[in-house]
């Protein structure tokens, strides 16, 4: 084996060495939400089939059996339950048959004889249990080493929610389960079930059936990005039905999970309207489908459920028939969910039909109300009024606090914190769901690796949120009943996707809502979040791996001959194999790392063997030159790639990039001022880094923003040089406000001094996405040029954001 070779396979053995020597709490007991105490004890328990479960009563059956599931499932034995026993058992006990606060308190011993759980109440027994299946190994063994503890538990909040939008797209009964059974693996108690949306009616109502014949399905998808590049013309649909619906909540219930349903009012309402077209303002109006509709509806007039996303006019009508109807729907599902809360949804309520229709406008003055948003209010106090008549709470997305809030509501704030903290401040309870740090239907990746609604929310943004504002009283944080992950199924088509979306961040999520904030860290987190994998990895369950993706970066040279390509992840053990597109050519003589067809002979599993010395003429054309560093010196045009490779064995992903080299690429360049705080780049050196942006705001980071100012640069070629032209990429995407340059002004000098103006470029001429501006100069002999790109200013009239200042996005500046 070559040296160099036989070094890197020792380095990783070493770690290894190096790694299970000081195997530290973090590795001994990965428990993910961390406890909030945890004492570690000398000694292991065996656990086996050997091992008896004693139970101190019948409350305690639900948490041996999910025990008993769990071992047969990935262990492949169960244990028997026993009345008494004097060794090598696991005793479940609870403290109290009802105790006041916070429910799911626990403590647990393990020790050599014996575990001991000892819940307040059954949930913290079921808590306590949950705890000791991830002291399991992730292996399947005979004999399990459990290592002693003391461990003394409870939650930070009340409320620990995860939501799953079965409109959108509908998930399957099992599916449904098995998500139940994640919440309560993770120690969320809450599981809110958004069942019905412009796409679907998904729950059985018995007194009108059309709800789900009708508003279950829809005539096709749209596929891709909204507004979609086709659609799919296929009848999707689905509903559960009532018995289906009671099955559910006693399987949560065995799981102490609560169910809250969400039937949604007065907006997102297309698919009940297309089932009762009475419950429209204009029930004869035909269902516009923005962006690309099926044939089928193309063909059809009349109400339709909605083939694409966003949010619709066609709302319910605050009508005595539309109140009759959401009373009878109401009266079934109170009667389906033991649940004390309802979800009554409230967001995203356009007003446009109400502002039409002659029967809210006379509603609006007869009731004395200030506009549609008091209507709104007005349709949300009805419903609560009704709501609370059956025993019962409504939670309602922040827009129910537009227009005054139902007396007894409690908000779920998504546009950020703002709504929480006016609830909180009202004296109203509230849930925290930001869609900055709770949305999961957010890509993980910045490179986004499958559709996605767009955003960027990785799990150490998830991890990082504190549900309680900084703002609040002590008295006023009191009604921050805890937070909630929301998964919006637009973009997600199968339980897989919706998995992939979950993991790993549920566990994130899982401790910001259960840990103390002193108890709570990233760092320690971190420690435990490969075991989180293995365990995923055992129960085949799918999930995101970008948490390891390599992460590149362009980094500017001493002497500004070129860029440095430079990839990092967060595995520790990974050897980088860069390869350039660079050929050697024959003849040569050097050391090098060169591309063989024999996957055997690399010990590294890729493909690329290390040669000491080597006269590339004995080998074939057509090499490429490969180094197995992390970081490359780049100087060409051409697509260079990079893969890491996890201790020789495991491929923690492939990057791919292209290289544009100019006159300025690379070169020192400096910005009059700054781009703005939200859109820094990696500050001026982005205008010459190589890379230009194809992807637009998937990779915003490519860009520098300005907003209200004008992108100034200068570029130091380095010596005298002779300029032909010089181009500007910049974005347009107006629906986000961002405009192309109002003109690009190019200035030469030979000193960095005294420039004389070029050419003045007014650009008119774009296409939206990314656009190439070309400034043609008649071949000057220079050293510096000044290239400034001057911002579009106020947005116009009619267009999105109008009045506002527009942005300026740029990302690469090239000179020829
Ligand atoms: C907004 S969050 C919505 C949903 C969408 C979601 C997509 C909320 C109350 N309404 O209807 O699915 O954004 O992220």
């Amino acid at each position: 084996m070559p040296s160099a070779m036989k070094n890197i396979l020792a380095i990783c053995l070493m770690l290894i060495a190096l790694q299970s020597q000081s195997q530290s709490i973090a590795d001994k007991y990965p428990i993910v939400p961390k406890p909030q105490s945890l004492t570690p004890k000398a000694g292991n328990f065996k656990l086996s089939a050997a091992t008896v479960i004693v139970l101190d009563n019948e409350g305690e059956v639900p948490a041996a059996n999910f025990l008993n599931d769990y071992l047969s499932r990935f262990y492949g034995f169960t244990l028997k339950l026993a009345k008494k026993a004097s060794k090598n058992f696991i005793r479940l006990s609870v403290k109290h048959l009802l105790v006041p606060g916070v429910d799911g308190k626990y403590d647990m011993q393990v020790a050599p004889a014996a575990i001991n759980i000892s819940g307040d109440d059954y949930q913290g027994a079921f808590y306590g249990v949950q705890t000791l299946l991830q002291l399991l190994p992730t292996k399947k063994i005979a004999t399990a080493n459990i290592p002693c503890v003391d461990i003394m538990d409870e939650p930070r909040f009340k409320y620990r929610g995860l939501h799953l939008d079965v409109a959108r797209h509908f998930m399957p009964v099992d599916f449904i389960k098995k998500y139940i059974d994640y919440i309560a693996c993770y120690k969320l108690n809450t599981f809110h079930w958004h069942l019905t949306d412009d796409q679907g009616w998904r729950i059985e109502i018995k007194k009108y059936p059309r709800l789900t014949s009708v508003g279950g399905w829809r005539d096709g998808t749209i596929a891709g990005h909204y507004p979609g590049t086709s659609n799919d013309n296929i009848d999707y649909g689905g509903f559960y039905t009532q018995q289906e619906v009671k099955e559910i909540v006693q399987y949560a219930k065995e799981r102490f999970v609560t169910i809250i349903p969400e039937i949604e009012m007065p907006g997102h309402a297309s698919a009940a309207i297309a089932a009762h077209p009475e419950l429209s303002c204009f029930p004869t109006e035909t269902t516009v489908i923005p962006g690309i509709a099926s044939e089928a509806s193309k063909k059809k007039a009349g109400k339709k459920v909605q083939e694409t996303w966003g949010v619709f006019e066609d709302v319910f009508a605050p009508t005595e028939y539309t109140f009759n109807f959401l009373e009878n729907v109401i009266d079934e599902v109170v009667a389906l969910f033991p649940a004390t809360y309802i979800h009554i949804g409230g967001d995203e309520c356009p007003k446009e039909a109400w502002k039409r229709s002659a029967f809210c406008q006379q509603l609006i003055k007869e009731k004395g109300l200030k506009d549609e948003h008091g209507l709104q209010s007005y349709f949300i106090q009805r419903m609560e009024k009704y709501i609370n008549s059956k025993g019962k709470k409504i939670i309602g997305w922040d827009e129910i606090l537009e227009g005054g809030l139902a007396p007894n509501a409690t908000v779920m704030s998504w546009r950020g914190e703002e709504g929480g903290i006016a609830a909180a401040k009202q004296g109203h309870d509230v849930i925290m769901t930001p869609g900055s740090h709770c949305y999961l239907d957010h890509s993980q990746s910045k490179n986004e690796d499958s559709v996605t609604i767009g955003g960027y929310l990785p799990i150490e943004t998830v991890y990082s949120y504190d549900p309680v504002p900084a703002v609040l009283t002590a008295g006023e944080a009191k009604h921050i009943l805890g937070a909630q992950g929301n998964v919006w199924t637009e973009y997600m088509k199968t339980p897989g996707k919706v998995e992939y979306m979950l993991f790993p961040r549920l566990a994130a999520l899982s401790e910001m809502l259960w840990t103390k904030k002193e108890n709570k860290g990233w760092d320690d987190f971190e420690k435990r979040l490969p075991v989180v994998f293995e365990r995923l990895d055992m129960e085949s369950v799918n999930y995101s791996t970008t948490y390891y993706d390599l992460k590149a970066e362009v980094k500017r040279t001493h002497k500004n001959n070129g860029v440095i390509w430079k990839m990092s992840t967060k595995r520790e053990m990974v050897t980088y194999k860069i390869t350039t597109p660079k050929i050697i050519p024959k003849g040569t003589i050097g050391k090098y790392i060169i591309a063989m067809p024999d996957f055997q002979k690399d010990p590294l599993g890729g493909l690329g063997i290390f040669m000491d010395t080597v006269i590339v003429d004995t080998l074939e054309e057509n090499i490429r030159k490969i180094f197995y560093d992390d970081s490359v010196f780049i100087n060409e045009t051409g697509t260079y790639s990079a893969t890491g490779i996890y201790c020789g064995r495991r491929k923690v992903g492939t990057i791919e990039q292209f290289f544009s080299f100019n006159k300025a690429t690379g070169k020192k360049i400096t910005l009059t001022n700054l781009a703005s705080k939200s859109y820094p780049g990696d500050g001026a050196f982005t205008l010459v880094n190589g890379i230009q942006n194809d992807k637009g705001l998937a990779r915003s980071a490519e860009f520098l923003g300005f907003s209200e100012t004008d992108c100034e640069a200068v570029i130091d070629l380095g010596k005298m040089d002779t300029v032909n032209k010089v181009m500007v990429h910049s974005l347009e995407q107006q629906g986000s406000w961002i405009y192309i340059p109002k003109s690009i002004e190019v200035y030469t000098s030979s000193d960095g001094n005294d420039f004389t103006p070029q050419s003045i470029f007014e650009a008119n001429e774009r296409k939206p996405g990314n656009n190439v501006f070309t400034i043609s100069l008649p071949a000057v002999p220079c050293r510096f040029i000044k290239v400034k790109i001057t911002n579009h200013g106020k947005i116009g009239g009619g267009k999105p954001g109008a009045g506002n200042p527009s942005w300026l996005f740029v990302d690469e500046i090239e000179v020829w």
